[in-house]
């Protein structure tokens, strides 16, 4: 069951579009449709029957959908996000799953491993205690929920990049795919994956990662959505297919771009 905030501001339809909320919060979200996303802009923009239904679903997907590519187009792998003063950070940060917090099943880090797949060369599994290793960096930013909340919270861990250079990733795949351990595949584009603000987290607030939002592992972007930050990382895959994630099977935006 999906919580959203989001309510259509037109009346007169109001439900064709509550039934498509996850693509219409998406869309709006994005602010692709400046004022809101109203019928009547939907009609104008796509010419779609808004009486039926499926017009309305197709006429979505394909405003997100081109919207997906030109955010990916535009997306710049060396402009910096935001970052905050210290004095900003949320202690303890703001829960959100796609359960209640209760189901939280916190995961053992002595017996972890991290898996590796894909255009990967050195693929033998990686323990906690090897990923304290490698260098660590420090990023304060805002996480942004599509729900309509939002906080400031400080992570540190590996840049991704750095993981995947020494792993002998193919760095010229298109995707890095995430597997959980509460079973929420993820997905982002390689441009991202290298970002310098894209990180493989490990601490919160300079502590190491409390159960509920990650431990051990979880990945933290400063370039985009909270959904698109998968939190228990069990394995990480470099490959050229594209595989849905948790909520882009739900109809949500890949790129799920800030
Ligand atoms: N494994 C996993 N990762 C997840 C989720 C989830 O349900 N499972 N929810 C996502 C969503 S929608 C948000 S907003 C953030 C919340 O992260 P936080 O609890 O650390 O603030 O985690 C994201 N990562
Ligand atoms: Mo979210």
């Amino acid at each position: 069951m999906m919580k959203s905030l989001f309510r259509p501001r037109t009346v007169p339809g109001k439900q064709v579009l509550d039934d498509h909320h996850a693509l219409v919060a998406s869309i709006e979200r994005r602010g692709l449709l400046r004022g809101g996303l109203s019928l009547g802009a939907l009609t104008m923009l796509t010419g779609c029957d808004v009486g039926r239904p499926e017009a309305v679903e197709s006429a979505l997907q394909s405003i997100s959908s081109f919207n997906d590519g030109v955010q990916a187009f535009l997306f710049d792998p060396n402009k910096l996000a935001p970052t905050y003063p210290e004095s900003m950070v949320l202690k303890p940060p703001t829960f959100n799953a796609y359960y209640d917090v209760a189901d939280v099943k916190p995961i053992d880090g002595a017996s972890w491993r991290l898996e590796l797949a894909g255009l990967i060369a050195d693929k033998k599994p990686w323990s906690g205690a090897q990923i304290a290793t490698l260098p660590e960096t420090d990023m304060i930013i805002r996480h942004v929920c599509v729900e309509g909340w939002d906080y400031i919270g400080q992570w540190s861990g590996v840049r991704l990049r750095t993981f995947l250079e020494r792993v002998g990733a193919d760095l010229k795949a298109r995707y890095v795919v995430f597997q959980t351990a509460d079973n929420y595949p993820s997905i982002i584009d390689m441009a991202t994956a290298l970002h310098p603000q894209t990180l493989l987290a490990t601490k919160y607030a300079k502590e190491i990662l409390p159960d509920l939002y990650g431990y051990p592992l979880r990945l933290r972007m400063a370039t985009k959505l909270g959904y698109k930050n998968p939190k228990w990382i069990t394995a990480i895959e470099v490959t050229n297919s594209y595989k849905p994630g948790y909520w882009e099977q739900k109809g949500f935006n890949f790129f799920g771009g800030i």
